[in-house]
């Protein structure tokens, strides 16, 4: 057996029905339950949580298919340089869209205080915001973060999107990663969508949040690490955030002790807003499968240079 999955648990059978309905019949064995010697035949490993004794138990090993759109799980792991690591592109946008979006009306409209009413049997009417006079900026500008700046343009005044290179999108302002301060400067809403690599760890703190309009809101759906979760904390006590919605945090799962479930206007979810949807993953996985046996480029190759 050549191929197997890492760390997907009882997606397994799912995955392996999938990749059958799409003409992929060979085994695919869950590298947790193969021994030593068979680990030594398998060239090719999906999924997650990869680590160094997978690594080192797979010397046949040619292509990992990480399971996300991250791979900062692998940042720690020596992975031999003849191994190609792709990952999942060009499929989280729609649903990390929806998610950006639910929060970005859930705080203009203060959903949370409708809900609260209701549960009082409170008729106590105010002045809600409107989505389509501000500026919202995405910080991020690769595929994900392109279709979130596509999903907000038609409903807000403005769309800003960073990227290391400037990004060129129709109606969109693009800021490239020297012109950071422009992309700051009195916006509304900030949508993060950065994946966490030595070079974004802590990349939005109090000097961006500062820039930002007093009472804005921040939107993270990329990494927690990429936010100074400190930071973040003393804007939101200070007034200058008024809130926040994080789908990611710095330690996953959020401890209980943390400040963050309990400050005000702080949003937590638990890392759902762009799930690996199986017919995401079947459709990245069986094209690269059919490239890496030709022998042509893959899809979603990550540049270890760049980290993603
Ligand atoms: C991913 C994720 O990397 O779910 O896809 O965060």
């Amino acid at each position: 057996m050549e191929i197997a999955t890492c760390g997907i648990g009882s997606r397994h059978e799912e995955l392996v029905q999938a990749l059958g309905q799409v003409g992929i019949q060979e085994p695919i064995g869950r590298l947790e339950h193969l021994d030593t010697e068979a680990r030594r035949d398998i060239k090719v490993l999906f999924g997650w949580g990869i680590t160094q004794e997978v690594i080192d138990s797979c010397p046949s090993l040619a292509w990992i298919q990480g399971a996300g759109a991250g791979v900062d799980w692998l940042l720690p792991v020596r992975i031999p340089e003849s191994v190609v690591v792709t990952r999942i592109v060009d499929h989280f946008g729609p649903d990390m869209g929806e998610y950006a979006l639910m929060a970005a009306l859930a705080w203009v409209k203060d959903w949370r205080r409708i809900t609260q009413g209701q549960a009082e049997r409170q008729w106590s009417p105010y002045l809600v915001r409107q989505l389509a006079v501000l500026s919202v900026g995405i910080l991020g500008a690769g595929s994900i973060g392109s279709h979130i700046a596509e999903m907000f343009r038609p409903l807000v005044r403005e769309v800003r999107a960073l990227g290391r290179k400037r990004p060129q999108l129709s109606g969109i302002r693009g800021f490239s990663a020297e012109e950071w301060e422009t992309f700051y400067d009195q916006l509304d809403v900030l949508v993060m969508v950065l994946p966490h690599t030595p070079e974004t760890y802590h990349a939005v703190g109090a000097q961006q949040i500062d820039r930002m309009k007093r009472g804005g809101y921040l939107i993270n759906v990329g990494r927690g690490a990429v936010l100074d979760e400190a930071a973040l904390i003393a804007a939101i006590q200070d007034g200058q955030l008024s809130g926040a919605a994080l789908d990611v945090v710095e330690t996953e799962p959020l401890p209980s002790d943390s400040p963050l479930w309990t400050l005000p206007g702080v949003t937590i979810s638990p890392h759902i807003s762009g799930p690996s949807r199986p017919d995401g993953m079947v459709a990245v996985f069986s094209e690269n499968l059919s490239r890496f046996r030709a022998g042509r480029p893959m899809l979603g190759v990550v540049d270890w240079e760049r980290g993603y």
